[in-house]
C-alpha cells in the first residue's frame, strides 16, 4: 500500500466565476480533481477595491490564481461606455495580477481578448502582432486595458520569476453568456433574435454581414486554459482558438438554421461593422498539443439548447 501522503491540491482562485470563461474554468477544474477551487462573489470581494482584494490575496495562499473577471461586452456597449471599459478592467486586472504577485503567489493566468491585436494586421494574427499597428477604434479602450494586463504578467515574470501568463481567446461564448441585446456579444444576440422571432418574422443584424470573427466554446477554452496551466513550457501570451473564422452573414444563417427560423434577414448598415476579420493564429497553442473539439454548428446548437433552458421566456 502506498505510504506517501496524497498530492496536496492546487489551492486556486477563480475570479470572476459566474462569467462566461469564469464559470467554464471553475466547472473544468472541479472535474478534474486535484485542484481546491475558491471563488468570490461580487458582494463578497469586490475587485474593484485595491486594499481588499490585496488583503484577500495575502490571506489566502493561492498556488494559482486565475483572472477571468472583467468588463466586458460587445461592440455597441464598448462603443457607448469606454470609460467604465478601459477604468474598470485597469482596476481589476492590477488589483489581481499585481495583489497576487505582493502576496507570493507562484503562478497567474490571465485572460486576454483577441481585440488587444491591430486592427489592420494580416491574418490569421499571431501573437507577434501585439503592438504592431493602430487598435479598432470601437473597442481601443477595451484592448490598452488589456494590452497593459499582459504587460503587467509579462514585466512580474520577468523581473520577479513568477509564472505570469497569459491566454488569448477568440469571440466566446456557451453556458452563462450575457444576451442582453445591448451589451451582448454578435452570437449570443443572434440566438435571442431569432427565437423571438420564430417562426417567420424579420431579424435586424447590425452592419454588413462582411467581418468574419472567431468563436470558441467556453468549454474548449476551461480545456485549453486546464492545458495551459498544466503544462509549464506555455508562457507569455498564447492564442487560444480555433483558427479559424466565419463571416457574419454565415454566422447568421446558421443560428437561424439552428433555431428553425423562416423569416427575412434585415441588415443594419447604421451599426459598425468593426475589425474586418479576428482570426488568430493558433500554431504556437496547437504545437503544445492542443486543439479544440466543438465546431461551431455543434456549438451553436448547445448554446441555443442553453438559451431556451436558461433564459427564453417562451
Ligand atoms: O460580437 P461583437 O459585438 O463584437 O460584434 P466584436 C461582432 C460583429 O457582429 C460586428 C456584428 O461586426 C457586429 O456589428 N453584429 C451583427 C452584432 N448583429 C449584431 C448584434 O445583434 N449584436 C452584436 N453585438 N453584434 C468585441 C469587442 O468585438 O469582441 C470586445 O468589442 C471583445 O471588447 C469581443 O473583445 C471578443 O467581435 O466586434
Amino acid at each position: 500500500m502506498s505510504t506517501r501522503a496524497p498530492k496536496k491540491a492546487t489551492k486556486v482562485f477563480v475570479a470572476g466565476h459566474r462569467g462566461l470563461v469564469g464559470s467554464a474554468i471553475a466547472r473544468r477544474l472541479e472535474y478534474e480533481g486535484g485542484y481546491e477551487v475558491v471563488t468570490r462573489t461580487r458582494q463578497e470581494l469586490d475587485l474593484l477595491d485595491q486594499a481588499a482584494t490585496h488583503a484577500f490575496l495575502a490571506e489566502q495562499k493561492f498556488d494559482l490564481v486565475i483572472v477571468a473577471a472583467a468588463k466586458v461586452g460587445g461592440i455597441r456597449a464598448n462603443s457607448e461606455y469606454p470609460a467604465d471599459f478601459i477604468s474598470q478592467n485597469l482596476a481589476i486586472e492590477s488589483n489581481l495580477i499585481w495583489g497576487s504577485h505582493l502576496a507570493d503567489v507562484p503562478a497567474l493566468l490571465f485572460l486576454g481578448s483577441s481585440c488587444v491585436y491591430p486592427r489592420e494586421t494580416a491574418q490569421p494574427i499571431p501573437e507577434e502582432a501585439l503592438l504592431s499597428g493602430k487598435l479598432e477604434p470601437t473597442n481601443a479602450p477595451y484592448a490598452v486595458a488589456k494590452i497593459a494586463g499582459i504587460y503587467l504578467c509579462d514585466s512580474i515574470t520577468k523581473q520577479f520569476g513568477r509564472r505570469y501568463f497569459t491566454a488569448m481567446p477568440p469571440n466566446v461564448y456557451g453556458p452563462n453568456d450575457n444576451f442582453d441585446l445591448k451589451t451582448s456579444h454578435v452570437l449570443p444576440a443572434l440566438i435571442r433574435k431569432f427565437h423571438e422571432a420564430l417562426p417567420d418574422r424579420p431579424v435586424t443584424v447590425w452592419g454588413s454581414g462582411k467581418p468574419k470573427r472567431e468563436f470558441l466554446h467556453s468549454d474548449d477554452v476551461a480545456d485549453a486554459l486546464l492545458f495551459l496551466i498544466e503544462h509549464p513550457e506555455a508562457s507569455g501570451l498564447i492564442n487560444v482558438g480555433t483558427g479559424t473564422s466565419v463571416t457574419i452573414r454565415q454566422l447568421a444563417e446558421t443560428i437561424q438554421s439552428v433555431v428553425g427560423h423562416t423569416g427575412p434577414i434585415e441588415w443594419d448598415s447604421s451599426m459598425p461593422d468593426g475589425f474586418p476579420e479576428k482570426t488568430m493564429d493558433v500554431t504556437k497553442l496547437h504545437g503544445l498539443g492542443w486543439r479544440h473539439r466543438i465546431e461551431l454548428d455543434q456549438g451553436i446548437q448547445l448554446a441555443y439548447d442553453w438559451y431556451r433552458e436558461h433564459v427564453a421566456e417562451r
